[in-house]
């Protein structure tokens, strides 16, 4: 463990000391008078990163070029000393500014401090990452940050070791990227924290994280957060040793001005050059402003910790250590740092007007519509008047989107009667009503998925191609042949998972494949999804096409906090300007047990919108999607059945070329009297069912989906009902599971509901987990005699006439 306190030989120039200390004053400026916005009512929330400066500034200077940052909502100095962030653009984020070509990093979807730096241009086509500084876009979830941080940090290892990539000069200058990340100290508490770094220190990536150790997590001190209370004291294990890489442990202090500039140095050096993790454990850090603005911490901190953050405020301290060593004299530093608070002034006046600005035009025009009414109402006299409304809006002093929109619509629903005969007014309101809100729509409606040209929805379908000599084989094949003919068409391709490596997997879909790849590209990984998530998550902001495996669906939910909160939101919350276009294999369904089940679909349909959601129901299918995802830039699940890897499939002649749709469900039966629609491995049970219905004279027409996100876009399942007016949603999923929203888009989006005869029916796995073995499976899930059974019952009630009581 290193510490470096007060070097004396810090060649550092003053007028790089001086523009420091300007920053720091600067930033701090900002953080003080958004507190007030936020306190005065003008913003909603706000949290900053007030006694961080310093520790940002010295950190930001290590940070090149093609460098990447997954950090924190602290981060606003070094955000600024990068010059990714401005004061002007502080405001845009506090007060929530929706214009994206302000509000650069997420269009006033998140919470302030929040960054991102776009990685693709508005046509979708990747960015020169090599020549900007990078920031992957933050998430509020404390240690969120860390897992994606492992997977940015692994591709440089990627990038530096695999010579086939050096030929990808914009995505990486052989690997010499640093991935950066900051952590609360609280935080370190997480699980995904220790993940993350027992990960780093076996894959030996260049990835540097700094803890700020303020010795809080809100009001939580450090006693209830970490053993011993010191981070790097726990983590001494880690650390390297001869002939035993780990993790290199550097220690600081958050006002340390000289001591943090040395210590950066010296450790982003390490962290470059030997591609060694590193840990910057900064302690004594301060947070004069306390945590947000949603408290003060005053109620927790000791007076006695009040004063100890007073003397150890950072600026203070930087102020005098340039005293100290003559660098500058008081008034110099007096007029810096008055310089630094007029521009966070100046910054919060221009920033409210250009965010109040265009609500004032839309509010304008509304009372312009009502002023300029020949109607005085004078019929009605009672509260909800035109003219009250109208009055109440103009009295709003910071009026936001809502007000307008409030008052427009109660306008809309109380136009006397008067006004309705002598002025237009209705229609008026509705024009204004149908522009103002496809603008607010633009604003907070858009971008959940990829909608520039490299959307998987504009990739062309190839079908595959059998001939008489296409082999029968096991589905494992399908999907080894087609891995083969995708690890030599796109050199960025990787993937990586438990057993993914060495074995090829645990059902041998990669037999064989490593070794003729190698072990950069198909690659065991720990026991560890959350960072094998994050890992892919990473990979995919770099330009990297990773495949990341989950050895069972129901291991999943091990890193669905990062699937919903992170890889989900990117293109969100971003406001279109990042991708990550990450593929997820997992399997499932149809294996025995409650924790092997592979069934749970609406855990994941529910909370991963923004990622496409593959459940094939065998491997050509399987081998279609991948095949497609690659031609595109969306992120995407691929649930291959689990039931298929041994079953026989036709191997296509172009393995590896065809191209399946997402969204495009697929026709399996046609039939008269009702429609199934359903999904991965039920679609076999249900084929099955569908043949002896048709011995007993019924006529069922068979839909897979394929896709449940996007869900047939072309209205197939519509086109059916009204065909056969009866309709029936089954899956293994718990009931108001999956089936609930495939009735949903059915029946209310498509508006199938106008061509049903019969009640529509769901059938699904009961509502328990499923159990063990082959009979605890029969009675769970939905066996082909339950499908026959409600089916024929359905008809039954339909016809009574036709079928005999069974
Ligand atoms: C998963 C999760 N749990 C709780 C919170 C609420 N929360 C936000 S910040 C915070 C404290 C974090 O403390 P620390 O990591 O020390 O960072 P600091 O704010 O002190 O810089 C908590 C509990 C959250 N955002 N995410
Ligand atoms: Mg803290």
């Amino acid at each position: 463990m290193k510490q470096i306190t007060n070097p004396s030989n810090n060649n550092i120039s003053k007028e790089n000391i001086l523009a420091d200390f300007r920053l720091a004053n600067l930033s701090r400026s900002l953080s003080i008078i958004g507190r007030r916005e936020v306190l005065s009512g003008k913003a909603k929330f706000g949290i900053f990163g007030d006694g961080k400066e310093i520790i940002q500034i010295a950190l930001a200077k290590q940070f090149k070029e093609g460098d990447w940052r997954s950090g924190y909502y602290r981060d606003q100095t070094w955000m600024m000393a990068m010059g990714l962030y401005n004061s002007l653009e502080f405001f845009h984020q506090l007060y929530g500014n929706t214009d994206r070509a302000l509000n650069t990093g997420s269009g006033g979807r998140v919470f302030n401090n929040h960054f991102s730096v776009p990685n693709i241009n508005p046509d979708g086509s990747w960015r020169d990452l090599t020549k900007q500084k990078n920031s992957s876009s933050d998430i509020s979830p404390t240690a969120g940050q860390m897992p994606r941080l492992l997977g940015l940090a692994y591709a440089s290892k990627l990038f530096r070791q695999n010579k086939d990539l050096h030929q990808f000069t914009t995505l990486s200058l052989k690997g010499n990227e640093v991935a950066f990340g900051s952590i609360g100290d609280a935080s370190t508490s997480e699980g995904h924290f220790w993940e993350t770094m027992n990960a780093a220190g076996v894959l030996q990536v260049p990835m540097a994280v700094s803890v700020y150790d303020d010795g809080y997590g809100i009001s939580v001190p450090k006693k209830y957060q970490t053993t011993k209370g010191s981070i790097s004291e726990i983590l001494k294990g880690f650390e390297s040793e001869k002939d035993k890489p780990g993790i290199r442990i550097f220690k600081g202090k958050g006002w340390d001005y000289p001591g943090l500039i040395k210590l950066y140095e010296e450790g982003i050096a390490i962290c470059r050059e030997e591609h060694t993790p590193v840990l910057f454990h900064i302690e004594e850090v301060t947070q004069p402003l306390g945590h947000s603005t949603s408290g003060s911490h005053e109620r927790y901190k000791s007076e006695e910790r009040l004063k100890w953050e007073e003397e150890f405020d950072p600026i203070k301290k930087m102020r005098e250590w340039i005293l100290e060593s003559g660098r500058a004299t008081h008034e110099e530093l007096d007029k810096l740092a008055a310089e630094a608070e007029e521009e966070a002034k100046v910054a919060r006046k221009k920033g409210w007007e250009m965010f109040q600005n265009p609500i004032k035009i839309e509010r304008d025009a509304l009372v312009k519509i009502i002023n300029d009414r020949n109607c005085r109402c004078t019929e009605e006299v009672k509260e909800d008047t035109v003219e009250n409304f109208t009055e109440d809006l103009k009295k709003v002093l910071s009026p936001i989107r809502k007000d307008n929109f409030v008052t427009a619509r109660k306008i809309l629903r109380n136009v006397c009667g008067s006004c309705l005969k002598a002025d237009n007014l209705k229609e008026e309101l509705h024009g204004w009503l149908k522009r103002n809100n496809e603008d607010a729509q633009k604003s907070y409606d858009s971008y959940l998925y990829n909608d520039t040209p490299t959307s998987v929805l504009n990739v062309k379908p190839v079908p595959p191609v059998y001939s008489a000599y296409s082999p029968e084989v096991p589905g494992r094949q399908i999907l080894r042949e087609n891995y083969d003919k995708l690890f030599t068409k796109y050199p960025l391709l990787v993937t990586f998972g438990e057993d993914t490596g060495g074995i090829g997997g645990v059902n041998q879909s990669l037999e064989g494949l490593q070794k003729k790849f190698g072990e950069l590209r198909i690659t065991d990984t720990g026991i560890r999804e959350a960072t094998i998530l994050g890992q892919g998550i990473g990979l995919s902001l770099r330009g990297m096409r990773p495949i990341a495996e989950i050895q069972y669906l129901d291991y999943l939910m091990y890193a669905l906090q990062l699937l919903s909160d992170d890889l989900a939101t990117t293109h969100y919350r971003t406001a279109g300007r990042m991708v990550a276009p990450l593929i997820i294999s997992t399997r499932g369904h149809r294996l025995e047990g409650i924790w092997h089940s592979g069934s749970p679909m609406s855990m994941l349909i529910n909370s991963v919108r923004g990622v496409y959601v593959c459940a094939p129901r065998d491997m050509t299918r399987a081998a279609g999607f991948y095949n497609t995802l690659l031609e595109g830039s969306d992120p995407a699940i691929v649930i291959e059945p689990l039931n298929g890897y041994r079953l026989k499939e036709k191997m296509p002649d172009n393995i590896g070329e065809f191209r399946l749709q997402l969204g495009i469900p697929d026709l399996l039966n046609q039939g008269t009297d009702l429609t199934v629609v359903t999904y991965g491995s039920t679609v076999k049970v249900a084929v099955e069912a569908v043949k002896h219905l048709a011995l007993h004279d019924i006529s069922v027409e068979l839909i897979d989906v394929q896709t449940l996100v996007p869900f047939d876009r072309n209205k197939m399942i519509l086109e059916s009902i009204k065909k056969t007016s009866r309709i029936l949603f089954l899956d293994e999923d718990v009931p108001g599971g999956t089936t609930a929203y495939m009735m949903q888009e059915v029946l209310e989006k498509q508006g199938g509901w106008q061509f049903l005869d019969s009640p529509p029916k769901t059938l699904t796995a009961k509502e328990h987990r499923p159990a063990y073995t082959t009979d605890g499976d029969y009675f769970s899930k939905p066996s082909a005699e339950d499908i026959f059974d409600i089916i024929y019952g359905m008809m039954k009630e339909a016809v009574p006439e036709k079928y005999d009581n069974i």
